[in-house]
């Protein structure tokens, strides 16, 4: 259990900090061909982030490679993000129109035209699923709903059984929980927020039903947030800022991990460069060539620099496929069969309910979840739905949900060589144990409501969404595809630390797992590796 001494003692770092990862982003500060550096990490969300942070802590300079953009400059609105009303350029990776989680209103497609633009959210689509997934340094956490949810311990002992239980309780956890400055939503004030009507909605109909809730903790500032309510601080969660970025109030990794490893002065980070290769060098250690992009997606440089040690962190998604090119290529051609294998999408499924006239759910809606119906012990069907919001800025009567589920299926990445492209096996067909779960729970509250699904949000005539994820994971499992610390068997100073080594499936949201993980690896590998 995390303590109130943890939560309280977690650090956020101000301004100048803030100014020291400006400083390390800068465009000088990029890595140039030919550069020889200690470590290399491929990506800055969690896993990337964690390793940062820990190598520039043990003294060693250490180079972080990520695709998308610093996030550091407000446009011309005088903003850094856009808000989910008024998408503009900066919401998604490289489209021309937006591909919103809900697509549709009723019925009719609600995406719009944009420019196309490096910005902060990609939706990469596969044959069955899109993968939503955060760009920018910060990876995920810019994007993503900020729920730092504990997973249960005896559900993580079945995923991951190669992992000491207790350490990860008594140690990883809390610090995750300190390093990503999660806090607790004051209860009392949950009760009388407006921002929240929509919560105690689907908490109450949820109760009366005969399901358990639970409060989540995040790394938004609840402090600002009640100022938000207040009125007395310009608003970002309360301003439907969430999944193309919050201008204020979120600690993102840029706030705190991030900028802790640049507060030491040994990080670098080279954004907009695309790792597309890494391959032992003959002069030791491992080339790693990349394409620096324009906000337009177009490469303008491609540079191999040489790096002793490379930390893999581009996410479930982005490692799989990297390494599944690299052992198809034959640049890493000893790599295990079980890279690429094991990947899931945490059991994801969202749906909606229509309320009656009389139950409002409220204009201002926050755009950080703070609740979740528990039903993860039903034998028969375990689901943990976060109460979700819909921040249309008016009243619509919506209850949503993400439901997380132990969906069993599994999924996995090939090398396509007539494409030259990855290719993900995963089949939206794959997704009906989720829906079949998540079915038993809303249909029954809305048997005791006396209320409907919608149809029209995901698709015309279409309750579950079902063909997309918030959370991918998997693809290079802990102990099957790298040893029990994430070290890649056959290639001495080749390391995972991200969500592709957690096997599909957490029964809660991931960050905080991917962290602690993270943590829990780096520091065996900086104790036993000769760093
Ligand atoms: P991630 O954070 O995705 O970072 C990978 C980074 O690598 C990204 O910045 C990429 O741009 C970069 N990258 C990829 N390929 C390359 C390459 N070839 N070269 C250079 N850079 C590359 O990975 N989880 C929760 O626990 N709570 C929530 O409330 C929550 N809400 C979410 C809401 C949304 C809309 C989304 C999309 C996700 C949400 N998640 C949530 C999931 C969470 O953000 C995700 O599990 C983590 O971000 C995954 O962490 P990783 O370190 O694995």
């Amino acid at each position: 259990m995390t303590s109130r001494r943890t939560l309280l003692k977690a650090a956020v770092l101000g301004a100048p900090a803030a100014a020291l990862l400006a400083k390390a982003s800068a465009a000088g500060a990029a890595l140039s061909s030919g550069d020889h550096v200690p470590a290399l990490v491929i990506g800055s969300g969690y896993g990337g982030a964690v390793a940062a942070l820990r190598l520039t802590q043990a003294g060693i300079a250490t180079a972080v490679v990520e695709m998308g953009m610093a996030w550091n400059t407000a446009g011309s609105d005088g903003k850094v993000f856009c808000d989910m009303l008024n998408p503009d350029q900066r919401s998604y990776w490289l489209r021309t129109t937006t591909d919103q989680p809900l697509g549709y209103f009723l019925g009719i497609n609600a995406n719009k035209s944009i420019g196309r633009y490096t910005g902060v959210l990609d939706s990469e689509k596969f044959a069955g699923i899109r993968v939503y997934q955060g760009r920018g340094v910060g990876g995920g956490s810019l994007v993503n709903g900020g729920m730092a949810v504990v997973p249960k311990r005896d559900y993580f002992a079945q995923i991951l059984p190669s992992v000491d239980v207790a350490s990860m309780y008594d140690t990883y956890f809390p610090r995750a929980n300190a390093g990503l400055a999660v806090n607790a939503i004051d209860t009392a004030w949950f009760e009388t927020a407006d921002c929240y009507r929509y919560a105690r909605v689907s908490r109450d109909q949820a109760k009366a039903s005969g399901y358990t809730t639970t409060f989540l903790n995040n790394v938004y500032d609840f402090g600002y947030m009640k100022q938000e309510q207040a009125g007395t601080v310009t608003r970002s969660a309360l301003a439907s800022e969430v999944i193309y970025g919050n201008n204020y109030g979120k600690r993102s990794l840029d706030r705190t991990y991030l900028a802790a490893a640049a507060a030491t002065g040994r990080l670098t980070v080279s954004a907009q460069h695309v790792v597309t290769a890494v391959a032992p060098s003959s002069a030791g250690g491992y080339a790693v060539t990349m394409n620096q992009i324009d906000t337009g997606g177009a490469t303008v440089a491609t540079k191999t620099v040489r790096a002793d040690r490379v930390f893999f962190a581009a996410g479930s998604v982005g490692t799989s496929k990297l390494l599944v090119a690299m052992r198809a290529q034959g640049l890493l051609p000893g790599l295990p069969d079980a890279v690429g294998k094991g990947w899931g999408n945490n059991g994801n499924v969202m749906v909606a309910r229509a309320n009656h006239i009389w139950n409002t759910t409220g204009a201002l809606q926050s755009g950080m979840p703070a609740m979740g119906i528990d039903n993860w012990a039903d034998s028969a069907g375990p689901v943990f739905a976060e109460i979700a919001p819909f921040p249309a800025g008016t009243e619509l009567w919506i209850s949503l949900y993400l439901a997380i589920t132990k969906n069993p299926n599994r999924a996995q990445f090939t090398f396509n060589t007539s494409t030259g492209a990855v290719d993900l096996s995963w089949q939206t067909a794959q997704n009906q144990p989720a829906i079949d779960a998540a079915k038993r729970v809303f249909d029954r509250i809305n048997a005791r409501q006396v209320t409907v699904y919608r149809s029209d949000l995901f698709g015309v005539n279409k309750i579950w969404g079902d063909d997309f994820t918030y959370h991918p994971l998997g693809g290079c499992i802990l102990n099957q595809a790298t040893d029990n610390y994430g070290r890649l068997p056959g290639y001495p100073g080749l390391y995972v630390i991200d969500g592709s080594l957690i096997p599909g499936s957490t029964g809660v949201n991931p960050f905080v797992t991917i962290t602690a993980l993270a943590e829990r690896n780096i520091e065996n590998i900086l104790a036993n590796d000769g760093l």
